[in-house]
């Protein structure tokens, strides 16, 4: 039993047979979004955080900024710190400073992405007073683990920030905010970060831009699949593509196959048959409405304690109570 459940734990087991699951059934070919940040993924991401078609992300660290006092005074003391998917943890320094403002924090950023948890704990490793631990999990597993770490009446503040949350496939978001909710008590908080719809033009601007940023970070997949899993991609037989879904809300990033190929990934023993103009469905970004998040907050069994909204890139920091 221990030898199988090792086997499946294995990374590069798990990600070949993601990868087979999704190249090789029949209909919409798809691969699931974590997969994009390996090391030379995120480090476009990084890049993309700064292009100026990308408002997201510094909408997100505006908000942080100015009004990271306000959002700790909501946060019963003393309160534990974690972070589902913390990056680079540039936007976690404006909670983190408030925090510590009023007493000692110990901080949990949680990422898959060990590359990930480096740059964050270089960032804030001069933020005095946090006690920094890294947890390499995926997201629910690490939470649980950080839950489990409580003592006395410490409460749980948790961030997902970043509109992360818009990658779940819809109603997967709904499913995921009730496990969050589970992990967590009565009167623990969750800071989630949510983009909002915006005109049509600026959303595929964001996803499309001129300097091909994001379809580098788009086509690196394949070149990870080239790297990880010995596979054959020519990327330069592949496309990005960005598209809104008027039905899901959700911009789609998608790879679309130059023309008819066979690829083959050796290590995961598998070939994929590509048609011409197939594409790969990379991820899903949901665009959401601010009333919408105040639905969904309601029925994942939380209470909408205060909502903030960018002036200049439609954003909303929205803190959540657990009831
Ligand atoms: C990191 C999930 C916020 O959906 O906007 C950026 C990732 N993809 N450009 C997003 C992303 C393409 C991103 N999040």
């Amino acid at each position: 039993m221990a030898a199988s459940a090792k086997v499946w734990s294995d990374p590069v087991t798990q990600f070949a047979s993601d990868v087979r699951a999704g190249l090789c059934g029949k209909g919409q070919k798809e691969l699931p979004s974590k997969y994009l940040y390996d090391p030379l993924g995120f480090a476009l991401f990084e890049v993309i955080t700064q292009l100026p078609e990308y408002g997201l992300t510094r909408a997100d660290e505006r908000l942080l900024r100015s009004h990271a006092q306000e959002i700790v005074r909501h946060v019963p003391s003393p309160a534990l710190v974690s972070e589902l998917g913390s990056g680079s943890g540039r936007k976690t320094r404006w909670i983190l400073s408030a925090m510590c403002e009023r007493e000692p924090v110990s901080y949990y950023p949680i990422e898959i992405s060990r590359a990930a948890l480096a740059s964050c704990a270089a960032e804030l490793g001069d933020v005095g007073c946090a006690g920094i631990v890294g947890v390499e999990r995926e997201y629910l597993d690490g939470l649980g683990e950080v839950a489990a770490l409580r003592t006395g009446g410490a409460s749980l503040l948790v961030l997902f920030l970043g509109s992360t949350i818009g990658n779940f496939d819809s109603g997967a978001d709904a499913r995921f905010l009730r496990e969050v909710r589970s992990i967590l008590a009565p009167g623990d908080s969750l800071l989630l970060g949510a983009d909002l719809l915006k005109p049509l033009e600026r959303m595929l601007d964001a996803y499309d831009d001129p300097l091909g940023v994001t379809a580098a970070f788009n086509l690196n997949l394949l070149g990870r699949i080239n790297r990880e899993l010995d596979g054959d991609f020519d990327l330069r037989q592949f496309e990005h593509v960005a598209r809104f879904n008027e039905a899901t809300s959700s911009i789609e990033m998608h790879l679309r196959s130059k023309r008819r190929q066979v690829v083959n990934v050796r290590r995961g023993g598998f070939a994929a048959p590509f048609a011409a103009d197939e594409t790969v469905w990379t991820e899903s970004s949901h665009k959401y409405t601010r009333r919408e998040i105040a639905k969904l907050a309601v029925t994942c069994g939380f209470r909408m304690e205060a909502q903030w909204v960018d002036d200049e890139w439609p954003f909303a920091e929205n803190l959540l109570v657990a009831v």
